[in-house]
């Protein structure tokens, strides 16, 4: 962050590297172009703040029309209790594995650059949504121009690797450059809450949490060695999994994975007197509050909320009454009180 910005500026910013939602994320790109302080100094910042609002705004008026820009969106709006999305060189398997895991049915070629546009899909893990979004395959050869529109939402990815095909080293080699020249960054460590992990220095870094899949496990002996051997190479620090969609080699462990990884906590909510809604829980990370709950059971609700009451799994009786900072863990069950 450049020096001398003001207070309104650093909130605005801080608010965006938080935001999840593209038209939030809209709302305060404007907002920090509007609370910049205008000089010399901060000539470059207005100016990629300017880019970021321009190519937001494109992707959210909806369908394009004509020409080169034409096609399906590239910003997926997230779903579900997180958004993953499938990083991989050509042909690596990520068409397939999205199939495997969410039923999508996205495209698999046998020939590099089959996967065009994003894809979303919907991983179940118990009675949640992981959302899992297809995307085309990053190389030099063949760039993808929206790819940090795509990936700017995100809460992680799955980078697919194919380590039975010997140019895989200098294929992660290559994607790493490519995504670096777009400043998104793939680092080892999740966040399992709801602290996100940013630059300080530069708002529109994306640090992405990254977990290597080695997919078609079923094609090589030795593959931890193997992904040890990619991973010292393409200087990755990131966790791996190893995957067959063929044989289904370590398919079920994934979605239970990124639930933990992600810090998925689900609280299920109650009317007085009525049993509690177990059916579709409330998603939040580890470390949210009473009150992100009430937001996301509505927007007004918020304001006017008094307190809750709260159950821990296994509890019965009149159960505790909380404040709106209390925080939440898996299972809960609240009673809003207005
Ligand atoms: N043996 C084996 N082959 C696989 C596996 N997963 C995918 N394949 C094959 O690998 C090829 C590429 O698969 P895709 O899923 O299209 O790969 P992709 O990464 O989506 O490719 P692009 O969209 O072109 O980047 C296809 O011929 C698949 O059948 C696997 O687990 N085992
Ligand atoms: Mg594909």
């Amino acid at each position: 962050m450049p020096t001398n910005v003001t207070p309104e500026y650093k909130k605005a910013e801080a608010a965006y590297k938080r935001a999840r939602e593209p038209r939030e994320r809209l709302d305060l790109l404007r907002e920090m172009l509007r609370t910049v302080p205008k000089h010399k100094g901060t000539e470059h910042l207005q100016a990629d703040i300017k880019t970021r609002i321009k190519e937001l705004t494109e992707e959210l008026a909806g369908p394009r029309k004509t020409g080169a820009r034409s096609g399906p969106p590239t910003v997926i709006k997230p779903d579900g209790a997180g958004q993953v999305v499938l990083l991989g060189p050509p042909n690596s398997g990520k068409s397939t594995l999205h199939d495997v895991l969410t039923g999508s049915h996205s495209a698999a070629g046998a020939y590099p650059f089959t996967t065009q546009f994003p894809q979303p899909g919907m991983i179940r893990v118990d009675d949640v949504g992981i959302q899992l979004v297809d995307l085309p395959a990053i190389s030099s050869q063949h760039p993808v121009p929206w790819i940090a529109n795509a990936v700017q939402q995100a809460d992680g990815a799955l980078l697919v690797v194919d380590v039975s095909h010997p140019g895989c080293v200098a294929e992660v080699v290559d994607l790493i450059d490519v995504l670096a020249a777009r400043k998104i960054r793939l680092i080892g460590s999740w966040p399992e809450g709801n602290e996100r992990s940013t630059d300080p220095e530069d708002p529109f870094v994306i640090l992405l949490p990254t977990l290597v899949v080695a997919a078609k496990a079923d094609l090589v002996d030795e593959i931890d060695a193997e992904l040890e051997a990619l991973c010292d190479l393409a200087e990755l620090d990131v966790p791996v999994h190893a995957v067959s969609a063929e044989d289904g080699e370590g398919i079920e462990g994934l979605g239970p994975w990124l639930f933990e990884a992600l810090g998925v906590v689900r609280v299920y909510t109650k009317i007085p007197g009525k049993p509690p809604d177990l059916g579709r829980p409330y998603t939040v990370r580890l470390g949210d509050t009473v009150e992100r709950v009430a937001v996301l059971v509505h927007k007004d609700f918020v304001e006017r909320l008094k307190f809750a009451r709260l159950w821990r799994p296994g509890e019965d009786g009149a159960g505790r009454q909380v404040g709106r900072d209390y925080v939440v863990r898996d299972g809960d069950v609240l009673e809003l009180h207005a």
